[in-house]
């Protein structure tokens, strides 16, 4: 079912998430990012949210190098010819290097516009089996233990099947050893964001008397080898997130025994066909995965949902109920979370529907394209 692009309307957006979110590097309480409508021959729209922030701290992209790079090559790329699947998308961007979420906010456009022509839900699309999906909640650096404590006794309450709680340097020996004290059982984990060092091998050694899940992203994103070396030293399984952009990042990461689990996010490996293939490549090696966040509206968290109902996201992801961040979220229903589990919806594409009265409240700009064809 060949897809013909007409129409690309860029929407840029800007929400406030109910709470301030801090992690090793910094607070964010404002999130800007595009959603992007896509139309084609027939009148169906499709739909992609972009994930990079405005500053370069997770990655590399910001909002506008997403922007200049997706209204200078990759929307010019998406109209020179048709397209018969969207695998072929990340494909046909391959020669241009990285840019990893500005190419993986297109391809979920054409992913949803292919699954909405074909009458499936993009979990079908996907090869994707589950009809829920087990999810948990991602804590950010609180002000005080005792808030952080407060804090996770809410979710754990609401049902979130895991607890995965922010650290840094000063922020996480004795603190996680104040959660393990007050909640013994409770599946957790660290997110280091890069804080850590090598030469903190001994100081993060004492992590495995907490019984953690696993510790993400300890080391830098540059880091292949030394998360090898600490991997070594450690009992704690290391999951790696920013430093795997692609299928092959994961297979060496593997290989050299840097990490033992992968978070998969959509945007940072450049798209649901990319994130598929390192399922594929994960379940032949026997590494588990999970969905990581971006603190996503609805669009993105939507399609999150789609890539987790593939058999090798095993664990539970960081992909919660829209309430979580939002005080109204861009779709309709919202998402929601019952038991620590959510429906995948069965209705065709991402499922959800657009709530365009929120969508323009929260609009800065908007930019359209359209192809000559
Ligand atoms: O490292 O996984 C991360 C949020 C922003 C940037 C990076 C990360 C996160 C989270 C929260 O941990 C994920 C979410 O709830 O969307
Ligand atoms: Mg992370």
């Amino acid at each position: 079912m060949t897809i013909y692009i007409k129409e690309i309307i860029l929407h840029r957006l800007r929400m406030t998430l109910n709470e301030p979110f801090s992690t090793s590097f910094g607070t964010m309480q404002e999130k800007e990012f595009f959603v992007i409508e896509m139309i084609d021959q027939d009148g169906h729209q499709g739909f992609g949210e972009s994930v990079a922030f405005t500053s370069p701290w997770y990655t590399e992209e910001t909002v506008k190098t997403v922007e200049h790079m997706m209204e200078d090559f990759l929307i010019p790329m998406l109209f020179e010819a048709p397209i018969e699947h969207p695998d072929e998308v990340s494909r046909r961007f391959s020669s241009i290097k990285r840019n990893t979420m500005a190419k993986a906010a297109l391809e979920g456009a054409v992913w949803d516009l292919h699954a909405k022509r074909n009458n499936q839900t993009l979990a079908e699309s996907l090869g994707g089996t589950k009809t829920q999906i087990d999810v948990g909640v991602s804590i950010g650096i609180q002000p005080t233990v005792k808030d952080l404590l407060t804090t996770i006794e809410k979710y754990a309450t609401e049902g979130y099947k895991r607890i995965k709680m922010k650290i840094k340097p000063g922020w996480d020996i004795d603190v996680i050893k104040a959660v393990r004290t007050q909640f013994p059982h409770i599946p957790l984990m660290a997110d280091a964001n890069s804080a850590y060092s090598l030469q903190d091998i001994e100081h993060l050694k004492k992590l495995d008397e907490f019984d953690l899940m696993m510790i993400e992203q300890p080391l830098g994103q540059d880091d292949i080898i030394e998360h090898a070396k600490l991997q070594q030293h450690l009992q704690t399984p290391i999951c790696l997130d920013e430093s795997i952009y692609s299928l092959n990042d994961a297979k060496m990461a593997i290989e050299l025994g840097s990490c033992k689990v992968i978070n998969v996010k959509v945007g940072r490996v450049g798209g649901l066909t990319e994130s598929k293939n390192i399922n594929d490549y994960c379940k032949l090696h026997n590494i588990p995965v999970w969905c990581g966040g971006m603190l996503d509206a609805g669009i993105g968290r939507a399609h999150n949902i789609a890539i987790t109902t593939l058999d090798q996201f095993v664990l539970p992801g960081d992909t919660s109920a829209s309430n979580r961040y939002w005080k109204k979220d861009i779709i309709e229903p919202e998402v929601t979370m019952d038991n620590g589990v959510i429906n995948v919806l069965n209705k065709p594409g991402i499922g959800y529907d657009i709530n365009w009265g929120a969508l323009e409240e929260y609009r800065v700009e908007k930019k359209i394209y359209k192809s000559i064809f």
